[in-house]
């Protein structure tokens, strides 16, 4: 079944190179109308005008699909780094904060909706109470996201690199549920809290002197269907947003961006877009002028992750070996968080706008999005839209 599967993949030229390790991670099926590739080189010639050495090697390195080990330049000491990861008390973000924390090159806020689960978890992952703060920030609502804000900026910290990586995934939800703000759940957290939350943050970031500072969204394969995992029903799709415009509150909108009746599991892959969208508006209104990396990726199947906490058991159970034995997609919760501390930190990683993944020997190179989460007229649609509901237009 792997083999089948496998040669449904199919690649396109210049990422040749990476397709007998890609595998399943992402490489596209046959969706190719805009590949990314080439408009990310040439904001890359852009970009080097205006960056120094960090990013002359990011875009030596990823001229060549297949990235990337590139030592770092000189023995400059750097200063510790401080880091937010929101949705750190688990999973994804548990793992990359632990990773980075090891380094002992960054200082990580645990930006989470329980302050209890956050303090056991950073304890029992074994990192030490120096290299970390948990700060409170519930995504599911804009004063708390607020709130958040003020009191990282009253700490008197730098920021020098923010991971929007918290997420929910409600696959088993026959009704919608919403955020304080009555937004459907998925999208208002998943999306609009992060994306309250970046807006209120670059500020904060442009301030900062460290020499390579990001704004990193987590994004998905399922939410990309030029490959076959974003191919499984539902699918993603924004549709021409009406739901989005409308608030997503179930009232005089639907609850859905697309406009549609309520999915679960939908509702989670469009947030996913959004959060890919996202990251690449960032980078075409922000990256010239303020040198910040914009970023994204794909991690890996976690599979053993909270997400999946209200799917049914029997998913819960057969979903890890699935993926492990039979897709081959699988990542442990600690590879993931090696890759996402990448993405915060190596110094081969800088280039702006890129959608990160890894093919099976854990190297990464940069992936193509789907022609809906690429398009740049959706991520402009995405943005105006969401600065209205969050306030900030
Ligand atoms: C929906 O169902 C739910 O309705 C929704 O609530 C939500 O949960 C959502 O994405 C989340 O899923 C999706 C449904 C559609 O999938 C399933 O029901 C399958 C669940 C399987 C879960 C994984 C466990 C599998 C068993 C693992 C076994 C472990 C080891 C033992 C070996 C067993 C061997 C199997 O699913 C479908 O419709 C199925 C078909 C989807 C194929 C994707 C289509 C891609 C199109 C592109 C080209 C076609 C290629 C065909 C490839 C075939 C691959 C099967
Ligand atoms: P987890 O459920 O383990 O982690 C999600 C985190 O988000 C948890 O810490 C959770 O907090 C937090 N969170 C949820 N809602 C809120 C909220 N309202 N406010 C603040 N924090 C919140 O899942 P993963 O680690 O798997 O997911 C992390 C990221 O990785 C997500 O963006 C997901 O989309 C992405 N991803 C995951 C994949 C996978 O295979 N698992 C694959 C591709 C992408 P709490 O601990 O309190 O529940
Ligand atoms: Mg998928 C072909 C490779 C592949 C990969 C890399 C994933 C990743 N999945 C793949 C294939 C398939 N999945 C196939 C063929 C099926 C049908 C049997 C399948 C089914 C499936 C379900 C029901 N897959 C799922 C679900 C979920 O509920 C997960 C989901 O969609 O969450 C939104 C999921 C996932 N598959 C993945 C990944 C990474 C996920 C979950 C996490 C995420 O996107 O954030």
């Amino acid at each position: 079944m792997a083999l089948s599967i496998h040669n449904l993949v199919n690649l396109p030229g210049k990422t040749t190179a990476t397709l007998k390790d890609s595998t399943l991670l992402g490489v596209s099926l046959s969706d190719h109308r805009k590949v990314d590739f080439s408009s990310s080189a040439s904001r890359s010639k852009l970009t080097l005008t205006k960056r120094k050495v960090l990013e002359t090697q990011a875009v030596a390195t990823t001229s060549t699909p297949a990235v990337t080990r590139v030592p770092s330049e000189g023995k400059k000491t750097l200063r510790k780094g401080t880091v937010i990861i929101t949705g750190a008390s688990s999973g994804l973000g548990l793992a990359t904060a632990k990773a980075l924390a090891e380094t002992g090159k960054w200082h990580v806020i645990m930006a989470c909706r329980d302050f209890l689960k956050a303090e056991r978890a950073a304890k029992s992952a074994g990192i030490s109470k120096d290299n970390y703060t948990v700060m409170h920030l519930d995504l599911a609502s804009f004063d708390s996201v607020r709130q958040f804000v003020a009191n990282f900026k009253q700490s008197g910290r730098p920021l020098d690199v923010l991971v929007c990586n918290a997420a929910v995934y409600q696959p088993t939800a026959q009704e919608p549920t919403f955020t304080a703000d009555g937004i459907e759940l998925s999208v208002g957290t998943n999306h609009l809290g992060h994306f309250l939350l970046s807006r209120l943050l670059l500020d904060d970031m442009k301030q900062s002197d460290y020499p390579s500072k990001r704004l990193i969204i987590v994004g998905s394969i399922t939410g990309n269907t030029n490959t076959l995992a974003g191919n499984v029903p539902p699918k993603a799709n924004l549709g021409d947003m009406r739901g989005l415009a409308g608030g997503l509150n179930g009232l005089n909108s639907s609850t859905m961006i697309d406009g549609d009746k309520f999915d679960g599991a939908k509702a989670y892959k469009d947030s996913k877009i959004c959060n890919m969208l996202t990251m690449q508006e960032f980078h075409r209104r922000y990256h010239e002028e303020t040198g910040i990396t914009f970023a994204s990726l794909y991690p890996g199947c976690i599979a053993t992750t909270g997400l999946f906490r209200e799917h049914i058991p029997l998913f819960r159970l057969l979903f890890p070996p699935f993926q492990k034995f039979i897709t081959k997609g699988y990542v442990s919760e600690d590879e993931s968080g090696k890759r996402l501390a990448q993405v915060v930190s190596d110094p081969s990683l800088t280039k702006s706008g890129v959608y990160w993944s890894w093919n099976k020997d854990s190297a990464s190179f940069e992936n193509q999005l789907s022609a809906e989460a690429s398009d740049v007229s959706k991520a402009r649609k995405v943005w105006e839209i969401s600065e209205k509901l969050v306030g900030l237009a």
